[in-house]
């Protein structure tokens, strides 16, 4: 098990669209175990490889309370979208930032599990919502790229400037 480095908003590798998992390998399943470590740390309710430098098509999720049902999806996609929830979402890639996006309310979507099977999933309010934003991830976007051009630039400078002090 292993805590991995999350990226931080501007960094460009944000911004990689993933590629298919092309077999569900033991390194596959050690990525998903280590990505659940790092997301239940964090804390959060998601995480895309994507924003732990991995550019493949899998993201972790649990919703729930106890952290006790995490999903892992692998080559998800979106079959179905359904009605519209604005909720506030943030991001683990995008320290201490929140705000409002709209999105589908409900969502039917097709992966593959760590087993490689094939299963279909249909996920409403903040499940919906997690596996878009992560789904998002995966596709090289990031949250505040729905927000204004205005609040994006604020958000960059701010980051860049933690980032600098940090060092
Ligand atoms: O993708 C990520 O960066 C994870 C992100 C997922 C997400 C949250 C809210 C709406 C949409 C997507 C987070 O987990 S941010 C942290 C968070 O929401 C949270 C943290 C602790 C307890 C409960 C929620
Ligand atoms: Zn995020």
């Amino acid at each position: 098990m292993a805590l991995l480095k999350i990226l931080h908003y501007p960094d460009p590798r944000l911004h990689t669209v993933a590629k298919p998992v092309e077999a569900v390998t033991d390194k596959i399943r050690q990525l998903a175990s280590d990505m659940a470590e790092t997301m239940y740390a964090a804390p959060g309710i998601g995480l895309a490889a994507t924003q732990v430098d991995r550019h493949i098509r899998m993201l972790v999720a649990d919703i729930s309370e106890e952290k006790n049902n995490l999903l892992a999806l692998i080559n998800p996609r979106i079959l179905m979208k359904e009605g519209e929830i604005v909720h506030e979402e943030g991001c683990l890639s995008v320290p201490g930032i929140y705000d409002k996006v709209t999105r589908a309310e409900h969502i039917r979507v097709q992966a593959t599990n760590l087993a490689g099977e094939t299963f279909d999933l249909e996920a409403n309010g903040l499940l919906a919502v997690c596996i878009q934003h992560e789904i998002d991830h995966l596709n090289g976007k990031v949250f505040v790229e729905y927000l204004s051009r205005l609040k994006q630039s604020r958000i960059k400078n701010k980051l860049t400037k933690q980032s600098r002090e940090a060092m």
